[in-house]
């Protein structure tokens, strides 16, 4: 693959930053088609999407039931700068989907955060790219990605919890935008009272010589017996790898292993509601 300067500048940037914002990532076209599929997906596969929170609702294991979104994962726009900042390597990890619904419920349960790993002292492991398209538009009134650009590098010894205001970038963009983040800048969703309804897909993208970083979204058939040579060679080759990051993209090991990954985030959810409120007992 040769690469443009325009390409390489914009590696460039996210190196530096931890954040790059491609605003036109995906055409109006496949705005509609991705919209489409979310909305077949929906109707077709009600018991996938979990309500995580008042705004949140989310899929994380689409890939094996429709292969309508396999296009974003592929897009030449983001392929061809992912190649520069992770080589010829670069791998699909985890694939999902994201409906921030109106609410005036403005916490986030999640907060500012760093992605795969919690924990502080370990999160110069946290090796990976998420790439989130935009399918809705997002000004300053609606729920957005906000991102501390330079925690990757620079300012990686920052705990999220003594973030000053004004360290944060908001990202806003029209429908089709992509945002590049290193997975260890610190982020949150934030939230707005007047929101429109934001659709968001999550696609983050790894190394395939190093161990999986999350195992919450399966790699079928169709994906890894894939042989197109405008492809990276490598980019489903985690289909099979069972050495996973010890973190959140890492299944409790305690559960029936057949049961969904919806079915399983329930599960998960269910015991952190009982553990906060044992703790709130005493
Ligand atoms: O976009 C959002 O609302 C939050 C995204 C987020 O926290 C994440 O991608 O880890």
């Amino acid at each position: 693959m040769s690469s443009t300067h325009e390409t390489k500048q914009r590696a460039e940037e996210f190196n530096r930053r931890g954040l790059l914002v491609l605003p036109g990532a995906l055409s109006p076209a496949q705005v509609a088609a991705a919209n489409a599929a979310l909305d077949r997906y929906r109707a077709d596969f009600p018991a996938e999407w979990i309500e995580l929170s008042d705004s949140l609702c989310q899929t994380v294991d689409l890939l094996p039931r429709t292969a309508a979104l396999d296009f974003t994962i592929e897009n030449p726009a983001a392929l061809d700068i992912l190649r520069l900042i992770l080589g010829e390597d670069v791998a699909l990890e985890e694939f999902s989907a994201m409906i921030r619904q109106p609410t005036k419920n403005l916490d986030e349960f999640k907060g500012w955060h760093r992605d795969i790993i919690r924990d502080y002292s370990r999160r110069m492991e946290i090796n990976a790219v998420s790439v989130v398209y935009y399918l809705t538009d997002v000004s300053e009134r609606d729920h957005c990605l906000s991102v501390v650009p330079e925690t990757h590098g620079r300012l990686v010894d920052l705990r999220p919890e003594e973030l000053k205001p004004g360290q944060e970038v908001d990202i806003l963009g029209p429908a089709g935008t992509a945002v590049f983040f290193h997975a260890r800048c610190i982020h949150t969703g934030k939230l707005k009272p007047d929101s429109r309804p934001r659709r968001t897909l999550h696609i983050y993208y790894g190394s395939a010589s190093l161990p999986r970083t999350s195992e919450w979204s399966q790699i079928p058939e169709r994906l890894h017996a894939k042989r197109d040579p405008a492809l990276p060679p490598r980019l489903y080759a985690k289909w099979n790898v069972t050495r996973i990051v010890e973190g959140t993209g890492k299944k409790p090991r305690d559960v029936d292993p057949s049961m969904s990954a919806a079915e399983m985030i329930r599960v998960v959810q269910q015991r952190a509601k009982a553990k906060a409120a044992a703790a709130k007992r005493g």
